[in-house]
């Protein structure tokens, strides 16, 4: 049993010995994203006092305009995770393409995968809103000591063997799950420590909290429409409330906390929705699903959809299970 206040690494050898995979090699990878999540925390606090905000100038695969931020979290995730010879691949939002990490050493064993949104969320850098970083973590398919292949990134999201996010807020929170529940871990900055706050995180089965972009209103499915008046109706424990921060990390876990449900749907702007599959909607629907929560594009559970690229979007509905399926319903009614 999680005791409050553990310390992070506490925490991990403590529970080392009750992930099946226990190599301890998955604990140094923990260790290695926790060391990361403190350098890019330091930053992100003392963004608004360098100039280390404003778009280096380039677009990232996304096409959208690359923060230096965005640019700085990115390297520092794949540093950390390079240099400990943990992880034998890479992905990242900020890639175009996968990162494979010691095929020149054949006798190297690594046997993790990482996928990374390096700095979810960036565009609020620079109005000081909250932003995250989200990681999904596969064992590899393909022969350990061979270079990675695109089949290690392009497993179903129910293959992870660990996801999680770092919440850089009013506090610094580390939040993930390697399948045995979800625990939340709070940075106290003095001391560069993280400590066991929030143990064995459940998403309350109903909410009375909606996020969704109702400015995209008018493109969205009828089903969605159908379910955003439902949410606005004067009825039983409605209207709900909207509450929509423009970052996926946030939204959730305030969900989460809370009780509520996350939308971000196809539109006719957005044919597959504007979320990526690998590395924000399986990571976050893992940790959903071992919180008590659902996740899934509207007809069919996000961990069970097969990945054909690496950058794909999916239409994406996530938080309280009983706010999941009646969304859900409004969709296969419509
Ligand atoms: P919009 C951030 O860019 C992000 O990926 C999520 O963190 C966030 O929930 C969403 O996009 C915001 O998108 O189109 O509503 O600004």
């Amino acid at each position: 049993m999680s005791k409050k206040n553990q310390t992070l690494g506490e925490f991990i050898i403590e529970n080392q010995s009750s992930f099946k995979y226990t190599s301890g090699e998955l604990s140094r990878l923990i260790n290695s994203i926790r060391l990361a999540a403190k350098v890019v925390n330091h930053e992100v606090n003392k963004a608004g006092l360098v100039d280390i905000i404003g778009a280096v100038g380039e677009t990232n695969v996304q096409g959208e305009d690359q923060q230096k931020l965005d640019v700085y979290a990115n390297n520092k995730f794949i540093q950390t995770m390079t240099k400990r010879n943990i992880v034998c691949g890479i992905a990242s939002e900020e890639e175009d393409d996968f990162i494979s990490i010691n095929s020149q050493d054949e006798n190297h064993q690594n046997k993790y995968v990482v996928l990374i949104d390096p700095l979810d969320g960036s565009s609020n850098i620079d109005v000081n809103v909250s932003v995250g970083t989200i990681f999904s973590v596969f064992r590899r398919v393909t022969p350990v000591g061979t270079p990675v292949k695109i089949e290690d990134f392009l497993q179903k999201g129910n293959q992870q063997v660990a996801a999680g996010y770092v919440v850089y807020g009013t506090s610094t929170m580390l939040v993930y799950t390697t399948g045995d529940g979800v625990n939340g871990f709070t940075l106290n900055p003095a001391i560069g420590t993280f400590y066991l706050s929030h143990p064995d995180m459940q998403f309350p089965e109903n909410g009375q909290i909606y996020s969704v972009n109702e400015g995209n209103y008018i493109h969205f499915p009828q089903g969605i429409k159908n379910y955003i008046k439902y949410c606005q109706q004067e009825e039983g424990d409605r209207p709900y409330t909207s509450r929509y921060i423009g970052s996926l990390v946030s939204d959730f876990h305030r969900n989460m906390i809370k009780g509520g449900i996350y939308l971000y749907p196809k539109s006719s702007t957005n044919s597959e929705g504007k979320l990526r599959l690998l590395y924000e909607c399986n990571p976050m629907a893992f940790l959903a699903e071992q919180a008590n929560g659902k996740a899934s594009d509207g007809f069919t559970r996000i961990l069970d959809i097969q990945p054909t690229e690496l950058h794909q979007r999916v239409p994406f509905i996530c938080g309280s299970k009983n706010m999941v399926e009646k969304a859900e319903e409004f969709m296969r009614n419509a």
